[in-house]
């Protein structure tokens, strides 16, 4: 039976976690894995996916921040880190979950210099999956000094009210989405609020950051001259999670791929597009129609 690695998780970083809604672990990913990666973001480039997009491209400043996502089907370095790493033992053990189901895996290129930062948003409300179970692990290729980290709003992920929905294309940065929800928590700069805290961490090629999928984050990518970013975010879900269509649209919109794989809303997402790994290491594939 398939195997990933598995690494140990102290205790204390899944308390940060369930606290704080986001925690560092350091050195999870060894040399091997990173080249691993490497390959899967060439892999992606040459081969784009349905959601690509340059979320910034800005001819004045030379800005440019590229976009793009892609399921285990697609990319079988990708699907290997999902189904091999230490990811998926992590992500269901901070979960607290028996199991974590590998979703997809998000790709952030940005160009040497790129200043403008990612907007503040919650994964989640745009996945088409709810329940409490669903996290990011996000790593970069690159170096990220203290001042350019991925910053996320402590505790948020515990809000009673989801935060408004922003636009991330350069044409309509600033700009908001109707989510539907009536109700959402309007975006203002969280680093500079004296109401919030706001927690990140400088990494270096290896770290993963664990993120809640309710978790408010943002405001990364101020890079210094000469400085490039290649991120990757892989995203779980773990057992307590349903498919939902969502009234402003999901994005990335895999509603289209589950139902190839028979799975529909109201359905628990385990099908061949998302395999599962256990918090021991454990895979299991789910064969299911393709049509
Ligand atoms: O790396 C970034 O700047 C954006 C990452 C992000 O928003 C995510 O992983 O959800």
């Amino acid at each position: 039976m398939p195997h990933a690695d598995v690494v140990p998780v102290p205790q204390d970083a899944i308390d940060d976690f369930r606290r704080d809604g986001a925690v560092v672990l350091r050195g999870v990913l060894d040399a091997g894995w990173c080249r691993e990666l490497e390959r899967g973001i060439a892999a992606l480039k040459d081969n784009p996916g349905r959601h690509r997009a340059d979320w910034i491209r800005d001819e004045a400043t030379g800005d440019h921040v590229l976009f793009d996502a892609a399921p285990v089907p697609d990319n079988p370095f990708f699907a290997s880190a999902m189904t091999a790493s230490p990811l998926g033992p992590i992500a269901a053990r901070m979960m607290e979950s028996p199991t974590a189901l590998a979703f997809y895996v998000s790709m952030f290129l940005r160009s040497p210099g790129t200043s403008t930062p990612t907007p503040w948003h919650q994964d989640q409300t745009y996945w088409c999956a709810e329940g409490r179970q669903a996290l990011s692990i996000w790593t970069s290729l690159d170096p990220v000094p203290a001042g350019t980290e991925l910053q996320f709003v402590r505790g948020s992920h515990l809000w009673d009210r989801p935060l408004a929905q922003p636009f991330f294309e350069h044409e309509q940065l600033g700009g908001v989405r109707d989510d539907g929800s009536g109700d959402a928590v309007a975006i203002t700069d969280f680093a500079a609020s004296d109401l919030h805290e706001v927690i990140g961490w400088p990494t270096e090629p290896g770290d993963v950051v664990v993120f809640h999928g309710m978790t408010v984050h943002g405001g990364s990518g101020s890079l210094p001259e000469g400085l490039g970013r290649r991120t990757l975010s892989f995203q779980w879900l773990g057992e307590d999670i349903r498919v939902t269509t969502r009234p402003g649209g999901c994005s990335p919109d895999w509603l289209p791929e589950l139902a190839r794989y028979g799975v529909e809303p109201g359905d628990y997402p385990w099908c061949a597009m998302c395999p599962r790994v256990s918090a021991d290491g454990v895979v299991t594939h789910q064969e299911g129609r393709v049509s």
